[in-house]
């Protein structure tokens, strides 16, 4: 089945974005007058929870307060988290989140070849347009015919919701298509919908199994920044491009090399 289209997950594979979402949070819990601060181990551990909305009402339960400000707080949870998706985006226009090594120039290939481009991310949307807005240009969101994200699905990942929700306004079959992910919890939901999915883990997400994926590696490479040789053997090539993917895509699942 030929290539038609591109799937991209957003926090931790367009862009590294998970510590400018840290840092939203404590601003915004700040501005809210809440006494929490999430340093990074503890972020690490509350990423296991798809969702920033859930990862507070997480923390909320853990506390151990009485139920009357458990309860205040929150009724809060709405409200503080537009704040923190504001300021997310305020951090963004300041161009603290570029996108990962790849991720511009594959898009520009896709676009420019025809290929359809989709977004299936537990983020807000409102963090997608300022990240494609900020790194691509007002018009980028306009190339991508879905763009399906947070609680647009009830579910979110590791269920496979959004890719199912992206395929069905994408019109095209999980045959056809290649997905992008950085977490284990990304490449769950996207193989639990019959993707072909290609993991760029983060620092957040080193340490996670990717034992499923159909291939992983360090980033998408660069011309000017070509990926290790191990990596650019198990593509052949230096970088991925759309037809070391289409090749990719087409062959299946990319056998590693024999060990050194
Ligand atoms: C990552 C997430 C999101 C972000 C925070 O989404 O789980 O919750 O951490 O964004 P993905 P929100 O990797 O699927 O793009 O606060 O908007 O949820
Ligand atoms: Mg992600």
């Amino acid at each position: 089945m030929n290539l038609e289209a591109l799937i991209f997950d957003v926090d931790g594979t367009l862009a590294d974005t998970e510590e400018i979402h840290r840092q939203a949070f404590n601003a915004a819990f700040q501005e809210h007058g809440l006494p929490w601060t999430w340093g990074t181990h503890e972020y690490a551990a509350l990423l296991r929870i798809s969702g920033g909305k859930e990862r507070m009402r997480a923390y909320l339960d853990g506390l151990g307060l009485d139920r009357d400000e458990r309860k205040r707080i929150g009724s809060l949870i709405t409200e503080i988290h537009a704040t923190k998706t504001r300021l997310f985006a305020a951090l963004i226009e300041t161009g603290a989140g570029p996108l990962r090594p790849g991720i511009a120039r594959l898009i520009r290939e896709a676009h420019a070849s025809g290929l359809k481009l989709a977004i299936a991310s537990t983020t807000t949307p409102g963090n997608i347009d300022a990240l494609l807005g900020r790194n691509l240009g007002d018009g980028a969101v306009g190339w991508f015919s879905v763009i399906a994200a947070g609680d647009q699905v009830p579910e979110k990942k590791p269920a496979p919701d959004i890719y199912h929700l992206a395929l069905r306004a994408l019109g095209v079959p999980p045959s056809a298509c290649v997905a992008f992910e950085d977490s284990d919890k990304g490449l769950k939901a996207a193989k639990a919908a019959g993707l072909f999915t290609v993991v760029t883990p983060t620092l957040w997400t080193a340490s996670e199994d990717f034992s499923a994926a159909d291939l992983v590696l360090p980033s998408l490479g660069e011309p000017e920044a070509p990926l290790d040789p191990g990596s650019s053997a198990r593509i052949g090539a230096p970088f991925v491009t759309l037809g070391v993917l289409e090749a990719l895509h087409a062959a299946g699942r990319p056998e590693a090399p024999p060990p050194e």
